[in-house]
């Protein structure tokens, strides 16, 4: 038995693992107990990803879909035959109508692929298109947007310091089940149950006690999406009763406006709209400015809101002010996140930001709302959208408003999927390529680098050969490129460098540019200093902006929400939440890979199921403003009465009821709505 040492390229967690080969075939993956980092700790879904590997059910070649009446056909064609169709289509489609006709959207799972994030980059600017989508503006696009105006860079996003930190402010997010988001760490959980054990206080801030709070620390109910309002007056309640750090506060810049932003909110608003006692928010703001070091936290919970920017100032603004960003045990800023912005300043440098055709929203992370893609492809005019490309994503399922994306994708002219399988997406394009996984290519934990609490270095190779004809995804977009005579990388220097070379060649490089060892061993580098970071901030004044004047333009609706809130009986809302044996709308049902729509259900309290007549098991219809779906309703006493909670990813689809289109995204990020949803629940009766 050959063991070869690799790690998890499903989440931001990157678990170490070993891979153990006989007569060169992969057998198993197990969790490698000697990693630095992971220690043995992996999920359900890492040493699954052997079964990925080898499910029948994967896409091994190129396929054309046939249309054929109601029931399309998919026929297998060869690599060179796609290739020189695909390429000659894009071509002409890039011809006829202009670069914008083409877009791009590619999904989560690219941020763990740097093969991937890399040749993507070059792609997008030998297409010279402004029609980039991807999953950030589902997912996180909200701290994109304030990194950027805070820090001086969307990449630049501080970590909480778990493992030294007094009081640890949870809003949005459970790390039992998710290993959190935007901080590269496994074992989340051991680490909260060490600061109880320290004397510290973990906070978990949700409308539905979480199996993180039910196994560690303090639940805090708290109205969906009303999480701004909350921060804001923690603010107030800390600059009212002057416990802010005067010598943090002195360095930070728009500080004054901040805080006139934060007493425009009433505690008894407040109070009123988040469902939190007045009592309960003073003291827990006394408490965390009071703390030795605090860490305020947000994840998915809270920037699917409808003001996820406010509220993410909200989160970082408290770190600041009390003195808590970038001091030990606080919000930390790995240097390597500076280095990090820098790579991708010279990628984004490649194409000129422009706005969008549809909603004119300004390209954030250089990406273009997602939930604005449906309108760009069915919307007629100069820019529209003819043909699109989908790499490692569903959007089908995982944006707004799936009925309406489905009819824009049957409306392209050309509609190409790279994938390990064919989605629901999938279904829809008229080519599906096949993929490696990521056992069957090499990589380096390069997003991660900038988001780890303890820096290590490892360079993985490729574990298993790839089966059948699965290509990576960087050589097929070589392939695509030069097919449809597009120069990768849109200049002729970089088109030299990367158009001939394999995307492991640059690994070493990459690596060497955010400061780590190309090393096949996991290694430790040394930590960084806390305070570093502040010492040469990169905006332009070199000062954390806490009052950006973009973001603070929310307030107003804010204050209108608030008091709305506060005095309107609410009706049920709906918000979302992962599972453990899933991934998004992949891995679902674990054991055979294959999907069904057994794990999704609406979640709801007794008391309103009683008060709708719903019973454990029965069938309920669920209907928003934009849509319905008909589900499984299962009884849960963990959610807030008044709220109702859907996981997302599965063919039944709770975004059926999340609207896109320009009105109904974040204004400043562009950021798709998933929680808070007001939603009328029916019995359905047989
Ligand atoms: N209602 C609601 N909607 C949500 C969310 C929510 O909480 N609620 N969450 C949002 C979030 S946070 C996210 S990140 C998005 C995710 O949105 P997407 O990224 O669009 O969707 P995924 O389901 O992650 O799809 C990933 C696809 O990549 C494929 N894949 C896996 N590995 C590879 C690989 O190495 N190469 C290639 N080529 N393909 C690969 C999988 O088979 C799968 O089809 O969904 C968002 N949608
Ligand atoms: N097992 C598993 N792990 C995953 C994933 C997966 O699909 N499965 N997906 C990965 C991805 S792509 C991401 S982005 C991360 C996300 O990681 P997390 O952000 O931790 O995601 P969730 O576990 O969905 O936790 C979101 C929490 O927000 C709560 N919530 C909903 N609405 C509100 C609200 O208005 N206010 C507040 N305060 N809370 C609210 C929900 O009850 C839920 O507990 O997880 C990653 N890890
Ligand atoms: S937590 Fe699970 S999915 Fe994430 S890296 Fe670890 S094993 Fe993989
Ligand atoms: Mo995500």
């Amino acid at each position: 038995m050959e063991r070869v040492r690799t790690y998890c390229r499903i989440c931001e967690a990157a678990c170490g693992m070993v891979a153990e080969r006989a007569g060169g075939e992969l057998r198993r993956l197990v969790p490698d107990a000697a990693h630095p980092i992971s220690r043995g700790f992996a999920c359900v879904k890492g040493p699954a990803m052997v079964d990925v590997h080898r499910d029948p059910a994967r896409l091994d070649h190129p396929e054309r879909r046939l249309p054929n009446g109601g029931g399309d056909r998919w026929t297998r064609v060869s690599w060179t035959e796609a290739l020189a169709d695909i390429g000659a289509r894009l071509k002409r489609v890039r011809d006829t109508y202009g670069p914008d006709a083409i877009g791009v959207y590619i999904g989560n799972p690219t941020a763990f692929n740097v093969g991937l994030s890399v040749y993507a980059a070059g792609f997008l600017a030998a297409l010279g298109t402004r029609n980039f989508y991807n999953a950030a503006s589902l997912d996180c696009q909200n701290k994109f947007a304030v990194a950027e105006e805070m820090f001086g860079h969307y990449v630049i996003q501080p970590i909480p310091d778990l493992d030294h930190t007094d009081f640890f402010l949870c809003l949005g997010s459970n790390p039992l089940v998710s290993q959190m988001s935007f901080v590269a760490m496994p074992r989340a959980l051991e680490r909260l149950k060490g600061i109880v054990a320290r004397g510290g206080r973990v906070v978990s801030v949700n409308p539905r006690r979480t199996e993180t709070a039910d196994a560690v620390g303090e639940q805090l109910f708290i109205r969906p999406d009303s999480d701004a309002f909350l921060l804001m007056a923690m603010l107030r309640v800390i600059f009212d009763e002057e416990l802010e750090d005067g010598v943090a506060c002195a360095q930070l810049a728009h500080l004054d406006e901040l805080r006139a932003a934060a007493r425009a909110f009433e505690l008894d608003d407040v109070a009123a709209a988040t469902g939190i006692a007045r009592d309960t928010i003073v003291e827990l703001a006394r408490s965390f400015a009071r703390a030795p070091s605090a860490n305020a936290y947000c994840s998915t919970g809270v920037n699917q809101g409808s003001q996820g920017s406010l509220a993410f100032l909200g989160v970082q603004a408290l770190n600041a002010i009390t003195g808590n960003l970038d001091r030990a045990g606080g919000a930390r800023v790995p240097s390597r996140a500076v280095k990090f912005a820098k790579l991708a300043r010279l990628l984004g440098r490649m194409r000129p930001p422009r706005p969008s055709r549809i909603g004119n929203f300004a390209p954030v992370a250089e990406s273009l709302p997602t939930g604005i893609l449906a309108d760009e492809i069915l919307t007629p005019g100069q820019g529209q959208i003819r043909a699109l490309l989908v790499i490692a994503g569903n959007p089908l399922l995982s944006a707004p408003s799936g009925a309406r994306l489905g009819e824009a994708l049957r409306a392209l002219e050309l509609c190409v999927a790279i994938d390990l399988y064919r989605n629901e997406t999938g279904v829809l394009a008229h080519y599906t390529l096949p993929a490696t996984d990521w056992l069957e290519r090499e990589d380096f934990p390069l997003v991660q680098s900038g988001m780890q609490p303890e820096p290590y270095a490892q360079l993985s190779p490729a574990v298993a050969a790839p089966r059948g004809e699965r290509r990576q995804e960087a050589d097929i977009l070589v392939a695509i490129a030069r097919a449809a005579k597009l120069r990768m990388f849109g200049t002729p220097g970089l088109t030299s460098v990367f158009g001939r070379v394999a995307p492991e060649k640059v690994y070493p490089w990459v690596s060497r540019l955010v400061g780590l060892p190309a090393s096949r061993q996991p290694v430790l580098v040394a930590p960084d200093t806390p305070g570093a970071f502040l010492d040469d901030v990169p905006t332009r004044d070199g000062r954390v902006d806490v009052g950006p004047a973009k973001v603070l333009a929310d307030v107003p609706r804010a204050l209108e929400r608030c008091r709305r809130e506060a005095t309107s009986p609410p009706g049920l809302k709906l918000i979302g939440r992962r599972q453990r044996r899933s991934h998004n709308s992949w891995m679902n049902d674990l054991s055979k890979l294959k999907k069904s729509d057994d794990g999704c259900r609406l979640a709801i309290h007794p008391t309103d199921a009683a008060r709708l007549g719903v019973t454990d098991g029965a069938r309920v219809s669920v209907t928003s403003a934009v849509g319905r779906v008909e589900v499984e309703a299962e009884l849960d006493e963990a959610l807030m009465p008044g709220t109702v909670s859907m996981p997302h990813g599965w063919r039944i689809n709770v975004n059926e009821l999340a609207a896109d289109g320009p009105a109904a995204l974040e204004p400043l990020s562009g950021m798709a709505r998933y929680n808070g949803i007001e939603v009328d629940v029916q019995a359905l009766r047989h």
